[in-house]
């Protein structure tokens, strides 16, 4: 028998076997992914062979290979990464403009880490409805920017339902994995979607999210248009990881289409001569918040370079 993981907790998983059966189970034999270490060798979106068993649960024995999967280094020491969810079609990164703000930063690491995983992303501008002029202004500008780089933007207000009606036709289908800091209403959003999920709001909720519990929970809520939301409490975005330089150029996609006329097929576009993406960012043809974006995630390669890889 085989089935879709759709639910992670410590080491139980729940299987939805081809029947639409919801099968307990747990891992047998050695699943450990080459090269990293992971607190689950199993993660939510895994198609699984799985053998019953006369408790009436059942051994996950096999997983069928992965599209993509998406991985969480942890903040500590111990270099254990978790898996997060695998075979994502989309992301949805909720962002708003106040209460609290997202910052550009913030957005841009999440797309270029996203664009790696090859999981395409749509920005979700939350709580349009308390929008200053000012706020509101610099959200159209921020949903120009992106949409002109090439990510689809949608304004909703997941408490008053506002832009809301569009949202299910995106989500139809497909695996959709929701990401955004703590408080821009991702619960809210789900909540709305999914009436029956009951999920908790308010920042203390995540609070409580944030320690042990969100390293050995996850969850794909099923959608009744077909498709699952991947509810993952506390996750702040995904990890970075070893690249070159010209692979993160790749990933920023308006930088990556200026580099084509740079003058070195190497260029890092920070003091290169002939660098075609520098001039774009004097002549604002690329945004200057994505290229210091740029330039942070180049920083930060520099400053792992001489740590062990996950
Ligand atoms: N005004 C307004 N408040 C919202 C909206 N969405 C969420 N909130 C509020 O923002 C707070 C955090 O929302 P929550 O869903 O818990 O955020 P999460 O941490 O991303 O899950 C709660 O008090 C929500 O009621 C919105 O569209 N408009
Ligand atoms: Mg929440
Ligand atoms: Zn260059």
């Amino acid at each position: 028998m085989h089935g879709l993981v759709i639910k992670n907790t410590g080491s139980w998983y729940t299987v939805r076997t081809d029947e639409g059966l919801d099968v307990d189970c747990k891992i047998k034999g050695n699943f450990r992914l080459k090269g990293i270490r992971s607190t689950n060798p199993v993660a939510v979106g895994d198609i699984v062979d799985i053998v019953r068993n006369q408790e009436g649960t059942a051994f996950i024995t096999a997983i069928h290979d992965r599209r993509n999967y998406i991985i969480r280094k942890s903040q500590n020491l111990s270099k254990q990464s978790h898996i997060i969810a695998a075979n994502v079609d989309q992301a949805f990164l909720i962002v708003t403009v106040n209460y609290p703000q997202t910052s550009t930063i913030f957005i841009d690491r999440f797309l270029a880490t996203a664009e790696a995983y090859s999981v395409p992303t749509v920005l979700v501008f939350n709580k349009t409805d308390i929008l200053s002029d000012e706020e509101r202004h610099y959200q159209e500008m921020m949903m120009r920017l992106y949409e002109t780089v090439g990510y689809k933007c949608v304004a909703v207000s997941a408490t008053t339902g506002l832009g809301m009606d569009a949202i299910p036709a995106m989500l139809k289908d497909k695996k959709t994995l929701l990401s955004g800091n703590s408080g821009v209403g991702k619960s809210t959003f789900i909540n709305h979607i999914l009436p029956g999920a009951n999920l908790r709001t308010s920042e203390i909720s995540d609070a409580h999210n944030t320690g042990m519990h969100t390293t050995t929970f996850s969850e794909m809520l099923e959608l009744p248009e077909g498709g699952y939301l991947i509810d993952t409490p506390g996750i702040k975005g995904f990890g970075t990881f070893d690249m070159e330089p010209e692979e993160l150029t790749s990933y920023f996609k308006d930088i990556f289409h200026f580099s084509k006329e740079c003058r070195f097929n190497n260029c890092t576009h920070t003091h290169e001569p002939g660098c075609a993406v520098l001039k774009a960012v004097e002549e604002h043809y690329i945004a200057a918040s994505r290229y210091q974006s740029y330039l942070s995630m180049l920083e930060d390669k520099d400053e792992n370079k001489y740590r062990e890889a996950y």
